[in-house]
């Protein structure tokens, strides 16, 4: 178990978030676009490590070959000079009117073949530049009309393309690894594997699962009311966390995008102290990049761009500094200890004992399992000190 502390949190955020010129379907933008080597140059200066991006946030779409080989020579240059790096890319398959109906699940089949060449073209791309991770988000998977989808189609063909992805990487042996990215809609008014069970229930049907997981998004996970820390330990625990996206979000409603920590601040303080510190008792621990996936609200200017991304590294930073309190806290300790943390380790059969055996050695259940589950039932398990506790290390009052 290495310190947490032992080494500085890599930071990384999408090309796509700072970029963004915040145009939304009631309004165009109200900021210019920005250079993506201008972004590598102020993000490594506010302390970031790397960023990531789809195909079209560097190469502009349709690009010939040359004006592409310019733009991704440029871009390296900018890398080198930085020392920034590239963890992960993704595939813009959802901006252009062909994906209207979806990418790899579109009805129509010159839709989908277009959309695998365009996602493994990306592969390719991230691939030189050391990505370990390759993020499918299905953002126009998914349709308005249950009438107008084959859902039993759509699903072996979203099975088909990543399948057909995760076979590509295998084949160039390029030891990467594919993170899907569940929303529950926005915008398609359903999308295809809406939350992180969905997507795991997903994966684990496919033929070459073993290299893909999970690239869960804050926000995605609470549109659909969801508890986003519980979804990622779950997801962990199944050695399926590949990869996260943070952001602030207010419960189910449109997708924010807000800065980390601006939306349910306690439920990202216990997202930070299972990233940082890991589950109570141990076991699998979070490994990659710290990335942020979220927008510059509308009303900044882009000086207020620049606040808004060293923003989502300051409240991380502070909520990993309050999350490291509250762990080496001994009141926080003893409280965990009575509330029985460590007790739910425990087996609950004994080593070599069967269910049958359980059963004819603890007695009929006749009145005395009542009298045992009055005995039991009289526990108080202190949870809301515990939880009084975490929230006086978030405010800094412990
Ligand atoms: C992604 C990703 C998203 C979407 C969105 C595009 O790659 O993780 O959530 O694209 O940010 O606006
Ligand atoms: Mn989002
Ligand atoms: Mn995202
Ligand atoms: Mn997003």
């Amino acid at each position: 178990t290495k310190s947490p502390s032992s080494s500085p949190i890599q930071f990384t955020f999408g090309l796509w978030t700072v970029g963004w010129a915040a145009q939304d379907p009631f309004g165009r933008a109200t900021r210019e676009a920005l250079d993506p080597v201008e972004s590598v140059h102020r993000l490594a200066e506010l302390g970031a490590s790397g960023v990531t991006f789809h195909d079209d946030d560097l190469v502009p779409f349709g690009s010939s070959a040359s004006a592409r080989d310019a733009v991704i020579e440029r871009f390296r240059a900018a890398l080198a000079e930085t020392g920034m790096v590239v963890p992960m890319v993704t595939t813009d398959t959802f901006s252009h009117p062909v994906f209207k109906d979806g990418a790899l699940t579109s009805n129509d089949r010159g839709v989908r073949r277009l959309a695998l060449r365009k996602v493994l073209r990306q592969v390719e791309l991230g691939a030189s530049l050391g990505a370990k991770t390759f993020v499918m988000w299905g953002g126009r998977e998914g349709a308005e009309y249950d009438g107008a989808k084959d859902y039993k189609a759509a699903y072996d063909r979203f099975a088909e393309g990543v399948d057909s992805v995760a076979a590509f990487i295998k084949e160039r042996g390029y030891g990467m690894r594919i993170a899907l990215e569940p929303k529950p809609n926005e915008p398609r008014g359903d999308i295809l594997l809406p939350t992180v069970g969905h997507a795991l229930g997903f994966i684990a049907t496919l033929e070459h699962g073993d290299i893909v997981g999970l690239n869960p998004e804050v926000g995605h996970e609470q549109m659909a009311g969801l508890n986003f820390t519980a979804g990622i330990a779950q997801a962990l625990w199944q050695g399926k966390l590949f990869h996260i996206d943070l952001n602030g979000q207010h419960g189910p409603r449109f997708d924010q995008d807000l800065v980390f920590g601006h939306g349910d601040l306690l439920s990202a303080f216990f997202t930070v102290d299972l990233l940082e510190n890991g589950f109570p008792g141990g076991g699998p621990r979070y490994e990659g990049p710290r990335h942020f996936d979220y927008k510059p609200s509308r009303t900044e200017d882009v000086e207020g761009v620049w606040v808004s991304a060293a923003a989502n590294m300051e409240t991380y930073s502070l909520l990993a500094e309050r999350a490291r309190s509250f762990r080496a806290d001994p009141e926080v300790q003893e409280a965990m200890q009575s509330s029985g943390l460590s007790e739910l380790a425990q087996p609950t059969l004994a080593e070599g004992e069967s269910p049958a055996a359980l059963l004819e050695t603890a007695g009929d259940l006749g009145p005395e399992i009542a009298d045992e589950s009055e005995r039991l039932a009289a526990r108080g398990y202190g949870h809301v000190h515990l939880n009084q506790l975490a929230l006086r290390h978030v405010l800094g009052a412990a």
